[in-house]
């Protein structure tokens, strides 16, 4: 027995080994580093890259332990044309992908990684996403030749002898091979093998794009891993509601990047549920790793370890929690500077900027400040609303799914949907205006399936197969929801105050759950009425209201022909189950239609 064991631990750590030695045969690096993730070695990097300008460091009475990182100007976000999956057949990755043939892709990038460590150190980052004890938990290794990559990935996971001894003991892990190469956009791809569970990224330094336990591990490799093993891997926030009875109901959430993931994760109840004993506890504010336990409910775990928030809009009133984390021991990317070197951005109302993201004297005619896609890394436990239970080996069993956009227009505040097949119709049917997370135009509107468009490891036609998967005999599965927080109104503002309000919306959830909560049956969903919701003590008139809970039925018989487009894009892969729903709910909105004396329901 033990001689069996000491033989699978050698031929794994000789797999890992021989991977390390070929690729630096590649690369051809001075040195080679292996993280042990240790606070001296944190220490001596860190000492390293402030030497050579790749941190600053930042105010320490203020702001202890915190240092400041400029990306390369061309570099600070992620690149979603330059982001491939390579599976042989194209079909498999799906018309939601860019895709390349897996041997051309290994050439055309091999050729840019040939040589290009020369002078530089080769890092070697082992890692474990999710608690090191959790069988939920899978492990990766990223080598890179970015210090910045190894201080951030020691945050963001659970890095060094830990995560080298469960890959030691466990056998597989996913091979992520990074550099930053010369930073240059037309010598940039962020490629991925799932079939080899290998990723290779060149050509950037910056977050998604680098940080490649994140999204594409966590979720591009991750989607497909769970697909062939039944479970889900998802870009959701995870969040527990502690009911002034004491029950804490888990609630995983999904919204695209920069929509607000990390406040609502982190929200501080308003002063009257604070009063009544509400409290929120953080469990992650990215990605969301679910299946199914023995009781046939659905567990989940974070697989980071950390945050990397949006900086902007981050102050006192939106998210104290996170502003209270980020105090010490943050590093932050491409933030504005005061006079006293401490971090600023637009929406933090304390400071006045003097330097601009790209350390130039602030000039308000060059744009922000901060750049609007600026962040912080900072460990999660240091937010004061960190669940214990974020630790927990067998993660924290789900009671509600909630999907949610930027939609300025049509998509009621919130609505349920009346079965888990209709849920993932709703999921996969979700649009929102794009933000600076990704290069490209922002604030316009596009389908992103469950906020996984970017980041889904295969055919979205698979995916939402695989979704639907889940609505079988034995399984308790969460209820789910859609919300919208960014509604406007005629004068261009959001009619719904957001922020800590949202706990109105989530309690009305907990209670649907529950079976406790009113609603009425529409068309698209249930909707609460207005006394179906807690709004005591918020500032919000009639007609908000009015307009945030209304279903104008003739957007939505365009909204649903659009979305039976968007599912046909997918041919024969989109399941027909989610064909028959959206029938079915086109059929509803056209009986509706046809009775309704103003085209419109519930109000
Ligand atoms: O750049 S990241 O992908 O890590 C952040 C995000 O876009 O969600
Ligand atoms: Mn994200």
């Amino acid at each position: 027995m033990s001689q069996y064991t000491s033989a699978v631990r050698s031929s794994q750590l000789d797999a890992l080994t021989q991977w390390v030695d070929s690729v630096a045969r590649l690369t051809r690096p001075d040195r080679i580093h292996w993280c042990d993730g240790s606070q001296a070695e944190a220490a001596a990097l860190r000492a390293q890259m402030l030497a050579d300008g790749t941190l600053i460091e930042l105010n320490q009475a203020t702001h202890p332990g915190c240092t400041l990182h400029r990306s390369h100007p061309s570099d600070v976000a992620r690149v979603e044309h330059l982001t491939l999956v390579c599976t042989r057949n194209r079909d498999d990755a799906g018309p939601n992908n860019h895709w390349l043939d897996p041997a051309e892709a290994h050439a055309r990038i091999d050729a840019l990684f040939d040589g290009c460590m020369r002078g530089r150190t080769l890092y070697v980052i082992p890692y474990c996403m999710g608690p090191l004890d959790s069988p939920l938990s899978r492990c990766g290794v990223e080598i890179t030749d970015s210090p910045y990559v190894v201080a951030n990935m020691r945050i963001m996971t659970r890095m060094g002898s830990a995560a080298l001894a469960r890959i030691e003991r466990e056998g597989s892990f996913v091979k992520g091979l990074h550099s930053i190469g010369e930073l240059d956009p037309e010598r940039r791809w962020i490629m991925h093998f799932p079939e080899e569970l290998t990723i290779k990224s060149y050509g950037s330094g910056y977050g998604g794009n680098a940080l490649l336990g994140k999204k594409c591990h966590a979720l591009r490799i991750a989607s497909w891993q769970a697909r062939q093993e039944g479970w889900l891997a998802e870009h959701m926030l995870i969040v527990g509601v502690e009911d002034p009875r004491g029950n804490t109901h888990y609630i995983a959430a999904a919204f695209p990047s920069a929509c607000g993931k990390t406040n609502l994760s982190m929200l501080i109840p308003p002063e009257g549920y604070r009063r009544a004993g509400w409290k929120v506890w953080t469990i992650g504010d990215d990605i969301c790793w679910m299946r199914p336990g023995a009781d046939g409910r659905l567990y989940a775990i974070n697989p980071e370890a950390g945050f990397f928030g949006v900086a902007p809009g981050t102050d006192h009133g939106t998210n104290p929690n996170a502003l209270a984390a980020i105090g010490h021991d943050t590093i932050y990317t491409n933030v504005a500077l005061t006079a006293d070197n401490q971090p600023w951005w637009e929406g933090l109302h304390e400071g006045t900027p003097v330097t601009d993201w790209r350390g130039r004297p602030w000039d308000p005619a060059n744009g922000p400040a901060a750049h609007p896609n600026s962040r912080f890394t900072v460990a999660a436990r240091q937010a004061p609303s960190w669940s214990p239970m974020a630790e927990h080996p067998q993660g924290v069993p789900i009671s509600a799914i909630v999907f949610g956009g930027r939609r300025p227009s049509l998509v009621p505040l919130v609505f349920q949907a009346r079965d888990w097949a209709h849920g993932v119709l709703i999921g996969a049917a979700m649009g929102s205006e794009t933000t600076a997370a990704a290069t490209g135009a922002v604030g316009v509107l596009r389908r992103d399936s469950m906020a996984m468009k970017p980041f889904c490891g295969y055919n979205y036609g698979d995916y939402f197969a695989h979704w639907l998967s889940f609505e079988r005999a034995g399984l308790q599965l969460p209820q789910i929801f859609h919300v919208n927080w960014f509604r406007k109104g005629g004068d261009g503002k959001f009619l719904w105050p957001g922020f800590g309000e949202n706990l109105r919306v989530l309690e009305w959830i907990i209670e649907r759950c529950a079976g406790q909560a009113g609603a009425q049956e529409t068309p698209i969903g249930l909707l609460p009425r207005a006394d179906d919701l807690h709004l005591q003590g918020l500032s919000l008139d009639n007609a908000a209201l009015e307009q945030l809970l209304a279903v104008d039925l003739d957007g939505w018989a365009r909204e649903v022909e659009d979305i039976g487009q968007y599912l046909a894009s997918f041919g024969d892969r989109t399941p027909a189950r989610l064909h028959a729903e959206r029938e079915r709910i086109a059929a509803a909105i056209a009986r509706a239609r046809a009775t309704a004396p103003r085209s419109a329901v519930a109000s």
